[in-house]
Parts: C-alpha cells; structure tokens; sequence
C-alpha cells in the first residue's frame, strides 16, 4: 500500500482518520439547554485507503457516520463508523484502493466494473424513521440511527427508478412531505433529472423525469410553499472525457446558468427556465419563498466561479482561492411568466452554509445563519477542508424576508480554528430562536488540533457557546450535519 499524496487534501486537519471510536459520558461543560436533546449526526469524508490518482480529493472520501447525543443526564456520547458500502467493502477485502478518479468508473480496476461505487459520505438526511447517508453520485445507504450499523443501500423499498439521489433534500415541516431530486438519473453525464416527492409515512410519492438543458453539477435545489426550483450552472460533466481518463467535471465561464421552476406538485412538462448571468456557481441555497405579490425568491451562496481548485484547475482557470467573488445572492423570478430572465440582487456578504429553522423551509422568512471568513483575522486561518482554509465567522441575518436583509450577529473564531457546518436545534417556545450546534476545530501545534462540539443561542451568537463538549479523538472535518430530536429517536421503539 502506497502513501496518501501529501497534498492539501490528504495533509493537516485533512490527514485521514479512518478509526471507529465510541466514546460515552463526555462532560458537557456550561449550562446545556433543555431543549438540546438529541442527536447531531454527521458526514464525514475519511479514505480508508491511499487513492489511485495523486489528484484525489476530499470529495472522494470514504463516508463515516458520526453521531453526537447528548444524554438525559448531561454528558453526550459520540461515534463514528464507516458506511459499509459496496465500494468499501470491495477495497477493504483487497486492502487497497479499487475505484478511481472522482465519478470516473473508467479509471476503476477492472474487477470491480459494476460495483456501486458511491462512498455516502456528503449528508445524513432523516426522514420517516428513517436516517439516509447521501451522496450526489449514487443511492443512499440506509443506516441504523441508534448502533449507526449500515443497513444497505437503499431504494425506497425497490420504488425508485432513478440510479441517484441528491444530497440535499428539502422536508415541508408542515406537510412532512419530502423533496428531492437525481440527477445524471440513468448514467454518467446524462442530463436526466429525476423530481421526486416522497409520502411523510416515506413511501414514494412519485418520481418524474426530465432533461436539464446541459449536465451540470446540481449540488442543491430548494422548494417554495408552491414550487419547486432547480438551478443549473456551468460546472459541466462530458462523457468523451470521463471515458478519456478525465475528471468528471469541468466548469465553463462562457456558459449561461438557468433557474428551472415548476408547480412542486405539477408535472415537469410545466417547467419553466429562467437565465441567470454566465459563469456563476453556488453550492447551497438558504431558501426559496413566495412574496405577496407572487413573486418567487430564491436566496443562494452565489460565487462567480467553483469554489474547489481540483474542478477549476484542470477546466483551466487560474485563480487563487481569494479572488472568488460571491455573495449572498436573490434571484427573483415571476413563476407565472413564460421564462425570461432571473432578476439578480446582492442581500449579503460571500460565504456558504446556509442554515434557517426547519419549519421555515420554502416560507417566507425572518432569519437565517451562514459561515464566511473573518476580514478582520490577527492570525492564520484554519487551513482544512474541500477549498483549504476553514470557515471562521458566523453570521446571523434577519429581514430575509425583506428586500434588503441585514447583519444582526457575528460569532468570531480566533486565528487558526474553524467551523463545521452547524445545525439549528428548535426552541419549544416558538417566539424563540433556538440553538446552533456545531464542531470546531482549533489548531493547537504542528499536526495537533483541539475538536469541541459548541452549542451556541442561535439568538445571541455573539455571546459564544453556552456548552462545549471536548471530543477526545482526531477528528477529519465534516461536510453536511443533520438534527434529530430525541422524541423522534424514542418513538423509533
Ligand atoms: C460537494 C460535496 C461532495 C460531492 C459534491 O460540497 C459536491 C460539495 C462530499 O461530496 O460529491
Ligand atoms: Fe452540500
């Protein structure tokens, strides 16, 4: 067995971990919250073996579930396993790397031509009971929320026709209904796009196909209280190169970028495209929501390129990371009109992560959190994760629901420290903000790092964490989180 490239995705915070741990009766230190009880799971990329390519990337990692519960007497419990996958299991029992290039089967060994080779590392989705590990590329793996046991690969008990499932799902707390979509539905760089709807008691609802107007990386996509909205922008998938030995992905500046709206409860002959401006890209939407004149916005991470080098460098753009230009960015269309053009408005700084309060999801709505970088950091950022440096302010907004929302909370990180993807936790009392939980991960010396689980007033960020639990383990850092009360993990039985 080689060694892994020792490359910014391979190296630091990034090292891969791989180990199971299962640790019980941590101390919760501070005043933890009545309401935070439950478990914070999450997605974790973590190769279990060097890669095949020198150019591998943290996309590829092998999917560990991660599990943070905090416990009826004050101390949590944390553990990671591996998602035992198909593509896992093969390269276990071989003790090396199998499979290829990121979405590239043409680069895997020969022998293990046809099997599954998603790695369910991207979002632990909870529906129905039921808790999903997703990735873009492939069906989920259904997992055991309790032993976090892998169950298998899962189809919607053999309903899906789709060969893919996103990793951004979309739960109307009102209806209990989920919405999600697959795209690349029936192969690689096809422009199949498969809109489900699935029953709140998990039974498939309907699936419906269409065609996006090129293959596009549709990472994310959101739904409003009457519609469902599908961005497509130019990071581009073709099957000449990929079959060539090339990446999947490409992104393309010259190309238009497109907002697809539809009736989220109509047939997708009903689609309607709207333009968007050439170039942009945007990996996760905050929310999408109707005004009272109709009209449709839909609030998205927006930047003027890809955010990750591995898809910029080989489409041949040459940046630095730091000159991405993005914005917290609205798009207002009129869905009642025969397409045209998005109406684009800047509402906030660059940044990504978008989190609101789940009942809130396609409403209008007041609040919303983001993480983004600290322009006034006395020191080194965290240098970790998919772009290479970490994430290190937190942002509150209020007034989205208005034309021009605003800063109304930051939460600051020292030099060298960074945010993972933090959860909303409800309050009880509705008038209320709740909670944010989140890991943070600080640099403490050469290849030593300190992980804490914060627990922060989603009302008074500023203020810090009210409770932090120390996770005594090394820790790879996470890509999406999911909460899950502790009432819903009890009626499980
Ligand atoms: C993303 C992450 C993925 C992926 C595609 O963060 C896009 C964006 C962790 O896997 O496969
Ligand atoms: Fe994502």
């Amino acid at each position: 067995m080689g060694a892994f490239p020792q490359t910014q995705y391979f190296t630091g915070l990034n090292e891969p971990v791989g180990q199971e741990v299962d640790l019980k009766g941590l101390k919760v230190e501070g005043d933890l919250p009545a309401e935070v009880r439950g478990s914070f799971y999450r997605a974790v990329p973590d190769p279990a073996f060097p890669p095949k390519f020198e150019n591998d990337h943290t996309l590829s990692g092998d999917g560990m579930i991660s599990r943070l519960s905090f416990n009826d007497d004050g101390t949590a419990d944390f553990a990671i396993r591996f998602v035992q996958t198909a593509r896992h299991k093969a390269e276990v029992e071989a003790g090396h790397a199998r499979f290829g290039k990121y979405r590239n089967p043409f680069t895997d060994d020969p022998d293990v031509q046809g099997i599954d080779r998603t790695v369910a590392n991207t979002t632990p989705v909870w529906h129905a009971g039921r808790l999903l590990m997703a990735k873009e590329d492939g069906r989920p793996y259904r997992v055991d929320p309790i032993t976090l046991e892998t169950i298998g690969s899962y189809d919607f008990g053999g309903a899906l026709k789709s060969e893919t499932m996103t990793a951004h799902v979309r739960i109307d707390a009102e209806t209990g209904e989920l919405f999600f979509y697959g795209y690349e539905a029936d192969g690689c760089a096809s422009t199949k796009v498969a809109y489900c709807v699935v029953n709140p008691d998990g039974t498939l609802k309907s699936e419906q196909w269409f065609d996006a107007p090129y293959c596009a990386m549709m990472h994310d996509f959101t739904i409003s209280e009457n519609y469902a909205l599908f961005p497509i922008y130019p990071t581009t998938a073709d099957l000449d190169r990929i079959k060539a030995g090339g990446e999947h992905w490409h992104h393309e500046p010259e190309l238009d970028s497109w907002l697809g709206v539809m009736p989220r409860y109509g047939d997708v002959s009903e689609i309607k495209w709207f333009k968007g401006p050439k170039g942009c890209h945007s990996y996760h939407m905050m929310n999408a929501w109707e005004d009272e004149s109709g009209m449709l916005h839909f609030d998205a991470c927006l930047n003027d390129t890809n955010a990750f080098a591995f898809i910029r460098e080989p489409s041949g753009i040459v940046m630095g990371q730091q000159d991405i230009k993005g914005a917290l960015t609205r798009w207002t269309v009129d869905p009642k009109a025969d397409g045209g053009e998005v109406t684009e408005t800047l509402i906030g700084p660059p940044g990504d992560f978008p989190v609101i309060p789940a009942k809130k999801q396609g409403k209008p709505y007041k609040t919303g959190w983001m993480l983004t970088m600290n322009p006034d950091l006395q020191g080194p950022p965290l240098l970790a994760g998919p772009v290479g440096v970490d994430f290190n302010l937190l942002l509150r907004f209020d007034g989205m629901d208005t034309p021009a929302p605003h800063v109304t909370g930051a939460l600051p990180l020292p030099p060298l420290a960074g945010f993972n993807e933090p959860v909303h936790v409800p309050a009880s009392d509705p008038s209320k903000d709740g909670w944010l939980v989140m890991i943070v991960d600080q640099q403490t010396g050469d290849n030593q790092f300190v992980h804490e689980a914060w627990v922060v007033d989603a009302g008074n960020i500023g203020a810090g964490a009210v409770a932090k639990v120390t996770i005594p383990t090394r820790l790879r850092p996470q890509v999406h989180g999911w909460w899950v009360p502790q009432t819903q993990l009890d009626a499980l039985g």
